[in-house]
């Protein structure tokens, strides 16, 4: 049994997120803690809602609300939305807690101690039209690397590059449109990423599996120019965490708060706190996940992201880690997604384009988006959401595959044998030819499932996953009980039962991507034996003659042409 530690990027408290958002980091980070919990591993799944900053003010000050309530109201919007999608985070924090304000002052005295943060008189924009000085999110201009025209003050949303809002060609302000920007001095401190950054290239290039998708932004990011450049970590906020050394004041910086980006990292350590906190255990409870001197150097941690946020953790929260000269574990494994677009553009949330996490649950259930967005999740390059192809997809995987398999036979024993399993002491799996050829079928498919899984390589566990279902439906079509049934029905009795504890076995093997479908198999099946298949031949033969079931509601209702219709048009535009 290992322990695996996990964490989704954050979702940003302003706001609910999209579909995009969410297959690529907190639905597959979901799906690998399911899977490790379902083979028996100590999972410590962390996701959190990311509550400084700017967007955080901004979305506030629009609501007409004091931020601490306005960030309070949306992290209960934002955690019942995650339970509505089966998200079984262990904790689901915010990074406004007083155990992230403490992490986060602690390892910023830490990195101070060791020389890694420089304080520095900085040129800040200010704009006389704002009357006030703009944080790097109000500033908007031309991308000095790639030549962008919307990059924003912090970070190219095209090439992805982490930017100065000095930096910025033709900058202006995203308030008022001003131009008249003027830059003015003001003190800050710079964490001195430049300084870690053999030390970073030599760890980068040592995760021989990592996804090139995060090795080579990171290598980007190490390489390309002048390299890893020094990044200020304070802001000129009232909202976030306080500027101190440890617990001590820090001269100068009074009135200044943390970047955003520099607590939320933080966050995923304070979150497991929070937990812990809360249960009334001691430090050591949080600190042998993250603490290598405290039993963490045999955690395996695992992060998942969209790509753009590779950068903060493939070098930012490493340089915090590594600067803070302390046993801190370090990711083992990032896992990073490309985009999902929306029906032939982007999806958007400051344009309110695409379908929003709240919308999607109002007309379908969790397991129809689950089993849609992993099952095309963007791994190795940006993929696309249609109404068609989710109509399609869904139809055919989960009401015509798995859907048609569970109802086909439960009726099919129901009306022939009543609704138990039926015996057939004349026949054991084992004597007859085409389940001892299934049982060999499935044990192979299994093994490369299983061998996904653990790669987190998410659409070749679908389609895995899908030929597994498929098997089943192709035994029953071959083996035919309904025929045998007049002339055998020892025989039709024997292939009945196996089917039956087919299905007890795809619910095991389904549960991380479609866990509510997953439940109502089992407890058709009227077994809580959820265990992992490590050998077939036992595993579909767990439910013995005579153990009672019923035939399940409707586990998937196709998705009909009109339904289409009125979603497409529903979301054809743009979400006030
Ligand atoms: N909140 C960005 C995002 O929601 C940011 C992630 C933080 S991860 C520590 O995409
Ligand atoms: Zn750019």
């Amino acid at each position: 049994m290992d322990r695996i530690l996990i964490t989704s990027a954050i979702p940003y408290i302003n706001g609910i997120k999209h579909l995009g958002n969410l297959v690529g980091s907190q639905l597959p980070a979901d799906l690998f803690a399911r899977y490790m919990r379902g083979r028996g591993h100590e999972v410590m799944f962390i996701c959190a809602t990311d509550e400084h900053g700017t967007p955080a003010e901004l979305a506030a000050a629009k609501a007409g609300k004091p931020v601490d309530e306005f960030c309070a109201e949306m992290h209960e919007v934002q955690a019942e939305i995650a339970q509505g999608f089966r998200l079984s985070f262990d904790n689901f924090g915010r990074s406004s807690s007083p155990q992230n304000h403490a992490l986060t002052q602690h390892f910023a005295g830490k990195l101070a101690e060791n020389g890694y943060i420089r304080e520095v008189v900085e040129e800040q924009v200010y704009s006389p039209t704002d009357g006030r000085f703009l944080p790097d999110r109000y500033i908007e201009g031309t991308c000095p690397n790639c030549g962008y025209d919307s990059a924003r003050g912090d970070q190219c949303d095209n090439c992805t590059k982490q930017l100065d809002p000095t930096d910025l060609i033709n900058p202006y302000s995203t308030e008022s449109g001003a131009t008249d920007l003027e830059v003015r001095e003001t003190k800050h401190l710079h964490l001195r990423q430049s300084l870690m950054k053999d030390k970073l290239d030599a760890w980068i290039n040592s995760k021989h599996d990592w996804p090139i998708l995060t090795t080579s932004i990171a290598k980007k990011w190490l390489h390309d120019g002048d390299g890893l450049q020094d990044r200020g970590i304070t802001r000129d906020l009232h909202w976030g965490v306080p500027v101190k050394k440890g617990t001590e004041d820090w001269p100068g910086m009074e009135g200044k708060v943390f970047y955003v980006w520099f607590d939320a990292p933080i966050e995923y350590i304070a979150a497991t706190k929070e937990l812990t906190d809360a249960n009334g255990e001691d430090d050591v409870a949080w600190q042998r996940w993250w603490r290598e001197d405290k039993g963490a150097e045999d955690v395996k941690y695992f992060q998942f992201m969209g790509k753009d946020n590779v950068p903060f953790h493939t070098l930012s929260f490493p340089s915090t880690i590594m600067g803070s000269g302390e046993p801190w574990k370090l990711v083992d494994y990032i896992k990073s997604f490309n985009y999902l677009n929306y029906d032939g553009g982007q999806f958007s949330t400051s344009r309110g384009r695409g379908v929003f996490m709240d919308q999607a649950l109002e007309i379908l259930p969790a397991d129809y988006w689950r089993w849609w967005l992993l099952s095309h999740a963007p791994e190795s390059s940006d993929s696309e959401f249609t109404w068609e192809t989710f109509q399609a997809d869904v139809n055919k995987d989960l009401a015509d595959v798995l859907g048609n398999f569970v109802s086909r036979i439960t009726k099919f024993c129901r009306s022939k044998f009543g609704e138990e399993v039926p015996a057939s002491p004349e026949f054991a799996y084992q004597d007859s030819e085409q389940e001892t050829q299934l049982i060999a079928e499935l044990t192979l498919k299994i093994r490369v499932y299983e061998d996904n899984m653990a790669k987190m390589e998410v659409r070749k566990s679908a389609q895995e996953l899908r030929a597994i279902w498929a098997l089943g439906n192709e035994y029953l079509q071959a083996a035919a009980p309904w025929t045998n049934f007049k002339t055998n029905p020892a025989l039709a009795a024997m292939q009945t039962r196996f089917a039956l504890n087919l299905i007890r076995l795809y619910a095991v093997l389904s549960a991380p991507f479609i866990p509510d479908a997953s439940e109502k198999m089992l407890s058709a099946m009227k077994t809580e034996d959820n265990s992992w298949p490590s050998d077939v031949s036992e595993a579909l033969n767990t439910l013995l003659a005579g153990h009672a079931f019923e035939v399940p509601e409707v586990l998937f209702a196709k998705i009909t042409d009109e339904d289409r219709e009125i979603w497409q048009e529903k979301f054809s535009g743009t979400r006030d």
